[in-house]
């Protein structure tokens, strides 16, 4: 589990501002800081999971939950086509450990990713 300290955390509990595009009692979606496209919001829960990889049957529902909160953030962002990623481990280049699917689109997206 993620500790609650983690940035994302901080974000949750208020004390580091974030654009908001989405929220509700399970999750928050937030424009990323470093976006790489003209729309490039993550979506996070609220429980602090550190990473994909360590996510359990438990939250089989929660995980379903934050698949929809993707799509309605592209639907809000007014979004046809539009890629939804999940960094698991450093080594896959996670750097906030705090379970967060990144939404991006606006611009051509290509396949497969570089
Ligand atoms: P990842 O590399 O998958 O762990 O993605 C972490 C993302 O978090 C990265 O795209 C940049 C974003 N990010 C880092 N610090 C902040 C912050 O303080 N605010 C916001 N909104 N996004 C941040």
């Amino acid at each position: 589990m993620a500790s609650s300290d983690t940035l994302f955390g901080r974000i949750l509990s208020g004390e580091i501002p974030c654009q908001e595009v989405y929220a509700d009692d399970l999750s928050l979606a937030f424009r990323d800081v470093n976006p790489q496209a003209p729309v490039h919001v993550l979506v996070i829960p609220r429980e602090p999971i550190a990473q994909l990889g360590e996510a359990t049957a438990e939250h089989q529902a929660l995980l379903g939950h934050l698949l929809l909160v993707a799509a309605k953030v592209a639907r809000l962002e007014g979004l046809e086509s539009w890629r939804t990623v999940i960094n698991s481990g450093a080594g896959a280049g996670q750097t906030v450990f705090h379970l967060h699917l990144h939404v991006i689109g606006g611009r051509p997206l290509a396949w497969p990713p570089g």
